[in-house]
Formats: C-alpha cells, sequence, structure tokens
C-alpha cells in the first residue's frame, strides 16, 4: 500500500448559501474513507475572478490520504455532485468547486488532473488561505504577486 500523502484541497461556491456549503463540504471531506482532514482554513470571500454571479466563498482543507491522486480527484468530484454541481458553462457560477491543489511531491500533467493546479498561484482565494494553513507552501513573493485582489477573511 502506499505511503500516506499530504495533499491541499480548494473549496469555493458562490450559489445557494455558499458559507453553508462550504462548510458541509469540510464536513463530508472529514467522512470519507481513507482520508484524514488535517486542518481547515478560515472562509474568505472574494468578487468573481473571471467568473460571474455572487461573491464566492472560498477555503483551503490539508487531508493526508493513501488514495491515488486521480481517486482523491473522483472523491472530490463525487461530493461536487452531491452538492448539485452543475457546469452549463466554464467558470459558471457554482454551488461547490473542489480542486486539487497540491498532492505531496506530485507533478503531473494528464487531461484530467494537472499537478500543482495551474492557476493557484494566480489567486489570492486560493493563496491566502492556504497560506494560513501551509505557511511553508506559500512564499511571499507569491503572496505579493496577488495582493492588489481584494479579499475579505469572514471567520
Ligand atoms: N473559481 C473560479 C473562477 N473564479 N473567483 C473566486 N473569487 N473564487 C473562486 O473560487 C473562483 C473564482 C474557477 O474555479
Ligand atoms: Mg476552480
Ligand atoms: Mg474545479
Amino acid at each position: 500500500m502506499r505511503e500516506s500523502v499530504t495533499a491541499y484541497v480548494a473549496l469555493g461556491a458562490n450559489l445557494g448559501d455558499p458559507v453553508a456549503g462550504v462548510r458541509k463540504a469540510m464536513d463530508d471531506i472529514a467522512a470519507l474513507d481513507g482520508i484524514a482532514l488535517q486542518k481547515r482554513s478560515s472562509l474568505y470571500r472574494s468578487a468573481p475572478l473571471a467568473s460571474d454571479g455572487p461573491d464566492y466563498i472560498n477555503a483551503v482543507v490539508e487531508v493526508s490520504t493513501r488514495l491515488s491522486a486521480p481517486a482523491l480527484l473522483s472523491a472530490m468530484q463525487q461530493i461536487e455532485q452531491q452538492a448539485g454541481r452543475e457546469r452549463p458553462y466554464p467558470n459558471a457560477p457554482r454551488t461547490l468547486d473542489l480542486d486539487l491543489l497540491i498532492y505531496g511531491s506530485a507533478s503531473m500533467d494528464s487531461p484530467t488532473l494537472v499537478l500543482p493546479h495551474p492557476r493557484m498561484l494566480d489567486r489570492a482565494f486560493v493563496l491566502l488561505p492556504l497560506f494560513e494553513i501551509a505557511p511553508q507552501r506559500v512564499t511571499a513573493a507569491q503572496l505579493q504577486s496577488v495582493k492588489a485582489q481584494s479579499i475579505v477573511r469572514i471567520d
């Protein structure tokens, strides 16, 4: 069996009750077989970036798991589906988005999964919550590069 791997998942929602949706998704991740939830960031509110609709609520969690990266992704997609996720067009508003950011030291580029997440460094709504729970994973220069994006920590 493979060693346990530390992974980071970004949560985002801007439809329905996004605060409740993100909190429930954290609980759903914690309840999964084969995944141990290690850390949850605060929740953050920000305007849609290259998307539309209401403000987003975002957060990041740290998990440890013996699941493979594709199996972890698939488990996250099942939770998105249970939350009523629809994909009418790219970057559409959503009830729940769960993105695999980092899986151990894995670097991969398949049609279904790119690691680390290719856009994570462009997004304050990923870097700030990631920095909160895993400061060793984010550099000062990376934080500096998203400083112009307005984002509020809400709890
Ligand atoms: N997710 C996107 C596109 N834009 N903007 C915010 N503020 N938060 C998000 O989670 C987000 C976004 C694509 O997944
Ligand atoms: Mg996303
Ligand atoms: Mg996604």
